[in-house]
């Protein structure tokens, strides 16, 4: 049977090709996608994280080991993402300005693909002006900002002073390990979420609102 310890430690090592493999057989077993994501590999890099904070792995170990994840999460994504739906709404999304952080960005667009929705995801270091043009090319109903880092954090506000401005209507909710919701509340975004799953619940409710 997969083993999901084994998955953490695999990605945490950046071993690609046993994450990958462990991954596989989890989905061959049907062991439930959300489990093998959150359990196998969102705690692992949690685990990254903290040892980076410690100096005990520098940046070569943490790009590595999100290659792992990448790749693993590469076999999960048409699993989460279920076929045929009919769209729910325009979904735009991207990491800030700044920011090369991108996995947890992918994992939202993922669920929002999976929810329905059809997703523009911009990629990584989406400037202000970035934002606000394809914004108003692509008549979006919910826009999501991600960010990881403390010192892009402010391109957030920013953006969304320069999508009101602009006049975009969408709705803009925002997300990455460093926001909160009293930040979200202080720079006037519609919505926050700490993670994928509950990015969903919540730009399906502003549309419904
Ligand atoms: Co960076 N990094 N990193 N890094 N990195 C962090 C963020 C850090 C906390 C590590 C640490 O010190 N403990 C720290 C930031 C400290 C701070 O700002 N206070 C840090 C730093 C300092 C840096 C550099 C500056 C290091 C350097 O060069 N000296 C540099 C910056 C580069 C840049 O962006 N300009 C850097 C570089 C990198 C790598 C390139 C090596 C790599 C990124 C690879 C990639 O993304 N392709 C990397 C990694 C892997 C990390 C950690 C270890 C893991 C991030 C991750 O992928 N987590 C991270 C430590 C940590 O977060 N614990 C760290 C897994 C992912 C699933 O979680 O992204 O939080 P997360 O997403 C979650 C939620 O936050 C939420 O849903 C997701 C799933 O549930 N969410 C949203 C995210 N976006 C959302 C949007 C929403 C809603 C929810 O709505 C729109």
């Amino acid at each position: 049977m997969a083993d999901l310890k084994v998955l953490a430690d695999a990605v945490i090592k950046g071993d690609q090709a046993t994450a990958v493999e462990i991954v596989k057989q989890a989905v061959e077993e049907k062991m439930p996608s959300r489990q093998i994501l959150e359990e196998g590999l969102i705690s692992a890099m949690a685990v990254v994280g903290d040892r980076f904070s410690k100096n005990e792995i520098y940046i070569p170990e943490m790009l590595i080991a999100a290659r792992a994840m990448k790749s693993a999460v590469e076999i999960l994504e048409p699993i989460l993402v279920k076929d045929g739906v009919e769209p729910v709404g325009k979904f735009m999304i991207g990491t800030v300005a700044g920011d090369l952080h991108d996995i947890g960005k992918n994992l939202v667009a993922m669920m929002m693909k999976g929810a329905g929705f059809d997703v523009i995801d911009l990629g990584v270091d989406v400037t202000v002006e970035v934002f606000v043009q394809k914004a108003k090319e692509n008549d979006v109903q919910v826009i999501g900002l991600s960010a990881l880092l403390t010192t892009t954090m402010p391109g957030m506000e920013t953006t969304i002073k320069a999508l009101k401005e602009a006049g975009v209507k969408a709705k803009v909710i925002i997300g990455g390990a460093p926001v909160t919701q009293a930040y979200a509340d202080k720079i006037g975004a519609d919505g926050y979420s700490a993670d994928a799953a509950s990015a969903v619940d919540i730009a399906k409710a502003l549309i419904a609102a």
